[in-house]
């Protein structure tokens, strides 16, 4: 039997762990991540001749690991290496969520959009054109209602069609001319040590090193032209910074919201209920 190995991920009191509970029932089995008191939920699913692994990872808002739930989150992602992982939004709070979306994307590894929350979105007259916004981001989005178990299956079909077309994930935000300049160039010489590229996702290391991310310095030094690589994303940092006059990491994140502030405006309608009240 084929197993799948799938991370249900997002900001936290989105619904992961009410999904996770639809996912897989009674069957799973909670525990801590190794040497820290984060708990760690494992489950699986058996449908046809797959059996679908879910794990339940902690609830964070970046994957810049300020915290001991982003190291944790992070770590699993990078170290571990999911099949699939299935980004759990609340769709009430699209704009906010889908910050983290975008840096999944640059993982490599391929996303499923849950728009869960549905039924509060419905209630407050939010429209959510799911359709649309796969479009524009460019993976799958279902709608969903984890505390009815709606939209379980559509989750499980979109995963199989995934596995079924095993298309290359390529789908990441572009940070315009001038980042994009600089992260072409690090990607490349990332991309000489096809070891360490295979092991590391070249796009998403790129950017990390360009928002001066400790770790992301850290985990290249495995690199066999680590500090050629390091000596480049500095002197690209400093040349950003004066060409755009502040923190390299406030125009990267500028640049998402920016994206995702234009994505929303394409997808989301607000209904105004009528008002009865007599003026
Ligand atoms: P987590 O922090 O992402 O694991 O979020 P939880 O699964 O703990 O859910 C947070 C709260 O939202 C809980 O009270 C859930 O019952 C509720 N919840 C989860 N999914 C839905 C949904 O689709 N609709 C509604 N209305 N509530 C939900
Ligand atoms: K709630
Ligand atoms: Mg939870």
């Amino acid at each position: 039997r084929k197993k799948l190995r799938i991370a249900l991920a997002g900001n936290p009191n989105s619904g992961k762990t009410t999904l996770f509970n639809a996912l897989t029932g009674s069957h799973h089995k909670v525990g801590n991540y190794p040497g820290v008191t984060v708990e760690k939920k494992e489950g699986q699913r058996i449908r046809g001749d797959k059996e679908y692994h879910f794990i339940d990872l902690p609830g964070i808002y970046s994957l810049t690991a300020y915290s001991i739930d982003e190291v944790v989150a992070r770590d699993f992602l990078l170290d571990e290496k999911p099949d699939l992982i299935i980004d759990v939004l609340d769709s009430t709070n699209l704009e906010r969520h889908l910050y983290l979306c975008l840096q999944f994307q640059e993982l490599g590894i391929p996303v499923i959009g849950a728009l869960n929350m549905t039924d509060e979105a419905e209630e407050k007259g939010i429209r959510v054109d799911s359709a649309e916004l796969s479009k524009i981001l460019g993976i799958p989005m279902v709608k969903t209602v984890g505390s009815r178990g709606t939209g379980v299956d559509e989750l499980l079909d979109t995963i199989d069609e995934i596995q079924e077309n095993q298309k290359p994930v390529d789908r990441c935000i572009r940070y315009g001319t001038e980042l994009e300049e600089k992260l072409q160039r690090l990607q490349s010489l990332i991309n000489q040590d096809t070891e360490f590229a295979a092991k590391f996702p070249p796009r998403w290391l790129a950017v990390k090193l360009l928002e001066k991310d400790t770790n992301a310095y850290e985990r290249l030094k495995v690199h066999s032209q680590a500090e050629l690589i390091a000596t480049e994303a500095r002197s690209s940092i400093n040349w950003l910074e004066k060409h755009y006059g502040k923190d390299n990491e406030i125009v990267i994140s500028e640049q998402r919201y920016g994206y995702i502030r234009g994505a929303v405006k394409e997808c989301i309608k607000i209904i105004k209920k009528p008002d009865f009240s007599i003026t």
